[in-house]
């Protein structure tokens, strides 16, 4: 039986080997990726936002426990997929500008890669121009942002309307998503949707590339 516990606790303290040991025991029980992802990662990263908020826990911490999550997630990804051989459309992905989060994002674009997905990965910290000139470069069809702080909401919008100035908001379907993201915020801003995960996040583009 995977000990989920134990894994919100490696991660809480940033113990990395610890970690991956309990990871890799899991599946080596035949445990699935996906619920080492829900149950042992992404909820015990919860408890590192819940720390971070109360000041129970630093920046550097939390960085040392999102890379220690990374380093896990990296062992779950040929693992995660939904094993479609049949390829959608190309997708651009990024975290909008002023935000450094990118674990989700990652997680979202894995995920749409074994949807069967042509997937860029921009990075974080992604402006408008950039969202616009990498639409061109790749001839994208979905354009995936993702925001995790309140503060960086609005840049989704501004990346919606320098696509539209761009003139290339009918040839692109644009995808919002990450932890303060609402459907109600996607129709404000104009966005074709919002998934609240990864895998509804990957079976949304999938339709979306159609
Ligand atoms: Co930051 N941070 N952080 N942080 N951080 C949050 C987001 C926060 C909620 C923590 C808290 O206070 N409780 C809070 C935001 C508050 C708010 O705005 N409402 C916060 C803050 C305030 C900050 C700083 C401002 C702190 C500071 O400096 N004082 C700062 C901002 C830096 C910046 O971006 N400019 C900051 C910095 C950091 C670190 C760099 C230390 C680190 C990020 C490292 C990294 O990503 N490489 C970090 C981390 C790790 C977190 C928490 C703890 C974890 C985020 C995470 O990776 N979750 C986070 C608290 C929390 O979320 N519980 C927090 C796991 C991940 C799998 O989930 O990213 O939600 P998530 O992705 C999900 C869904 O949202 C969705 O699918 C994913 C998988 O299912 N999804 C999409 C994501 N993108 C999608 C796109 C889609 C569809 C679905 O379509 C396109």
């Amino acid at each position: 039986m995977a000990d989920f516990n134990a894994m919100q606790e490696a991660l809480v303290l940033c113990d990395k080997d610890k970690l991956i040991g309990l990871v890799t025991a899991a599946l080596a029980q035949n445990t699935s990726a996906s619920e080492i992802l829900n149950q042992g990662l992404i909820a015990g990263m919860d408890i590192v936002g819940a720390k971070m908020e109360n000041g129970d826990m630093f920046i550097p911490e939390v960085l040392m426990a999102a890379q220690a999550m990374g380093e896990c997630v990296a062992l779950l990804k040929p693992l995660l997929g939904e094993g479609e051989a049949q390829r959608g459309g190309t997708v651009i992905i990024g975290t909008v500008k002023g935000d450094l989060h990118d674990i989700g994002k990652n997680l979202v674009g894995m995920m749409m890669e074994s949807a069967g997905l042509t997937v860029h990965n921009l990075g974080v910290d992604i402006g408008p121009e950039a969202f616009v000139a990498q639409i061109r470069e790749k001839n994208a069809q979905i354009v995936c942002l993702s925001a995790l702080l309140t503060t960086t909401m609005p840049m989704m919008k501004l990346t919606i309307d320098a696509i539209v100035e761009a003139g290339l908001r009918d040839q692109v379907k644009i995808m919002i998503g990450g932890a303060p993201v609402t459907q109600a915020f996607a129709d404000e801003i104009g966005a074709d949707g919002f998934a609240p995960d990864a895998g509804s996040a990957a079976r949304f583009a999938k339709t979306l590339g159609r």
